[in-house]
């Protein structure tokens, strides 16, 4: 926490707007429920335990049955113990887990902003970027591309217009995260009751960027000269309260980022490839070798930046592959909790 939530906020601002809370979720709730059950925002997820913040709560509570993710508002029981209902969310970034089992793993409820971080070095990768911003469309969270280490690159020009040319809906900010420039050139997304989060691979600066909001001293370590790489210094997400702005994600450098149930998402980043294959004779089309492919046909007139295709089709292709197989599992675990309801049944009579 970077706040003393025990003490009253100023002015008009309440505690809870402060912590993003929000019509939508204060529509979900009574105003008796709201004195029984006070909600609290999860700002740490731990194996068997939550860090919970609400009006007058600071507290570690039993993780439930239900999976929870940062961001989310919990209603709290009578003992203040544990989680009594979790409400609905108003948007939630997820990928692909690791492991064979392709669950999805939840990475943030509830956020208005992700801030995708990249910095104007070696790190900088468009797949990647696609790939962050696919996941925040999908889950209806704004986002804006932050490009860190201005001050240590002779041009960031290249950087710049590469960004710029990935989506004409994606705001590209270009700064130095060290100095008081983050502030004011990231304000207009930080205002009290927002949520934001910082996302991206280690070392680009996301600590450092929370630092420079929050004016708190999180750990932050250098990259390797060799290739510009971090050395994973956050290990855990954490949701950090401040005092007169938005409630701010601090997140790990994810090493892998697969996307799975993130169709509509790839769609929105790349809507001139998913209006083409609307145009495709066949509906399952596999824009190889089909006659009639208004894809193969775009890039014979020349019309297709050609990486940018592959880069599509392969964000597409695994995205396909994750979510049948999801789908599978769900299918299984459905049908193997019918056999198992049958038998209880049976053994009951
Ligand atoms: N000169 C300069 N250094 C920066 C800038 N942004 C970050 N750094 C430095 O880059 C290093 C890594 O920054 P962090 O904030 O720890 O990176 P991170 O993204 O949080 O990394 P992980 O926690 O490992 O995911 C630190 O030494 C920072 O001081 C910047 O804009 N300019
Ligand atoms: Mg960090």
């Amino acid at each position: 926490m970077t706040r003393d939530t025990s003490q009253p906020p100023t002015g008009e601002t309440t505690l809870l707007e402060l912590l993003g809370w929000h019509p939508f979720f204060a529509d979900q709730i009574t105003d008796d429920e709201m004195i029984e059950m006070p909600p609290a925002r999860v700002t740490q997820v731990h194996r068997n335990s939550l860090h919970v913040v609400g009006a007058e709560i600071d507290t570690t509570i039993v993780y439930p049955d239900e999976e929870i993710t940062v961001g989310d508002w919990i209603l709290l029981n009578e003992g203040r113990t544990k989680p009594e209902r979790v409400l609905d969310r108003k948007s939630l970034i997820k990928r692909r887990g690791a492991g064979h089992d392709r669950h999805i793993q939840m990475i943030a409820a509830n956020l208005d902003t992700s801030f995708i971080v990249s910095s104007c070095n070696r790190d900088f990768n468009v797949a990647r970027i696609e790939r962050y911003l696919a996941l925040a469309f999908e889950a209806g969270v704004n986002p804006v591309i932050v490009l860190t280490k201005a001050d240590l690159c002779d041009d960031v020009e290249p950087f710049v217009t590469a960004a710029t040319a990935i989506s004409d809906k994606v705001t590209v900010v270009v700064l130095n995260a060290l100095s008081n420039a983050p502030k004011h050139e990231l304000a207009q997304w930080c205002k009290v009751g927002q949520t934001v989060a910082f996302l991206g691979s280690s070392g680009v600066g996301k600590s450092t960027l929370v630092n420079a909001l929050t004016g708190s001293n999180i750990n932050t370590q250098g990259v390797r000269e060799a290739d510009a790489r971090g050395r994973h210094t956050t290990t855990s997400r954490h949701l950090h309260i401040t005092h007169d702005s938005c409630a701010i994600l601090d997140t790990p450098g994810m090493r892998e980022l697969q996307v799975t149930d993130a169709a509509s998402g790839i769609s929105d980043l790349f809507p001139d490839l998913h209006n083409l294959t609307l145009d495709c004779k066949f509906s399952d089309c596999s824009h190889t070798v089909e006659p009639g492919c208004a894809i193969l046909a775009a890039v014979k007139a020349g019309d297709i930046d050609t990486d940018r295709l592959a880069r599509w089709a392969k964000l597409a292709t695994e995205e396909q592959i994750n979510s049948d197989a999801l789908a599978q599992r769900k299918f299984k675990d459905k049908k193997l909790s019918k056999t198992i309801n049958s038998i209880k049944k049976k053994n009951r009579k």
